[in-house]
């Protein structure tokens, strides 16, 4: 790395620039945004399941969370998780998201074996105890894709602080991606590490992993845990 680097500063090695892009990394300005690492997305009989896609690839960033998760709550970073899903009386799912997921018999609200599809309370779409969220930390309910939409997330990164966004969780060209350019476009800081997510396309997650690399990074940048940890301050 750069011999000139500011005193005071901090970086992880990444793609396509050293991140964050200003070096101002601490704690107190910076958060891992866990994203909806429920059953429904990664569990047997889950949402994902139901569509038949292969869960060893929704299942891979498990292990690599737990391990950004026990370094960034041993070093103080701000921790978030997210969920997708809706209420029981469907009153916030779009139609046209229902009729799709019902054509490919995987109806959002429908019963599962893990309970009503993707509805709030339901077995289905609780986070896997792997990567249960502890006392104090905000879990943001969504009903799209995007974390921003429809939620106080936003608010509540601004009430804390928060400039630097570490993005983890499935599926990468999905949930993942969209968060990331709805925080980009908000200003944030992003960095995305790769092998803590994961798609149900092997191909969709490589795919959006370069999209972010293009144009100087044009959502931000993309490291891996080891690295982070490592160089985590
Ligand atoms: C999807 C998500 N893929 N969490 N949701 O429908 O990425």
């Amino acid at each position: 790395m750069d011999a000139k680097i500011a005193a005071g500063t901090a970086y992880i090695d990444a793609d396509p620039y050293p991140w964050p892009w200003n070096g101002n990394l601490r704690p107190e300005n910076t958060a891992l945004i866990v994203i909806d690492m429920q059953t429904d997305f990664c569990g047997p009989g889950g949402y994902v399941d139901s569509m038949g896609y292969d869960l060893s690839l929704v299942r891979a960033p498990i292990e690599p969370i737990k391990a950004v998760l026990a370094a960034m709550r041993e070093k103080g970073y701000h921790v978030i998780h997210t969920r997708e899903g809706h209420r029981p009386d469907l009153s916030d799912l779009p139609e046209n998201k229902r009729w799709r997921s019902q054509r490919i018999d995987a109806g959002i609200g429908d019963p599962g074996p893990c309970g009503r599809i993707l509805v709030r309370g339901e077995p289905g779409w609780e986070i896997i105890p792997e990567l249960s969220p502890l006392q104090g930390e905000p879990v943001i309910d969504k009903p799209g894709k995007g974390s921003f939409c429809a939620t106080d997330l936003e608010l509540i990164l601004n009430r804390r602080g928060i400039r630097n966004i570490v993005l983890t969780g499935i599926t990468t060209d999905v949930c993942v991606h969209t968060t990331m350019r709805e925080a980009n476009d908000r200003g944030y800081e992003c960095v995305l590490l790769e092998d803590c997510c994961g798609a149900t396309d092997h191909g969709n997650h490589l795919a959006a992993i370069r999209m972010i690399k293009m144009q100087g990074g044009v959502f931000g940048a993309v490291s891996d845990s080891k690295t982070f940890i490592s160089q985590l301050p």
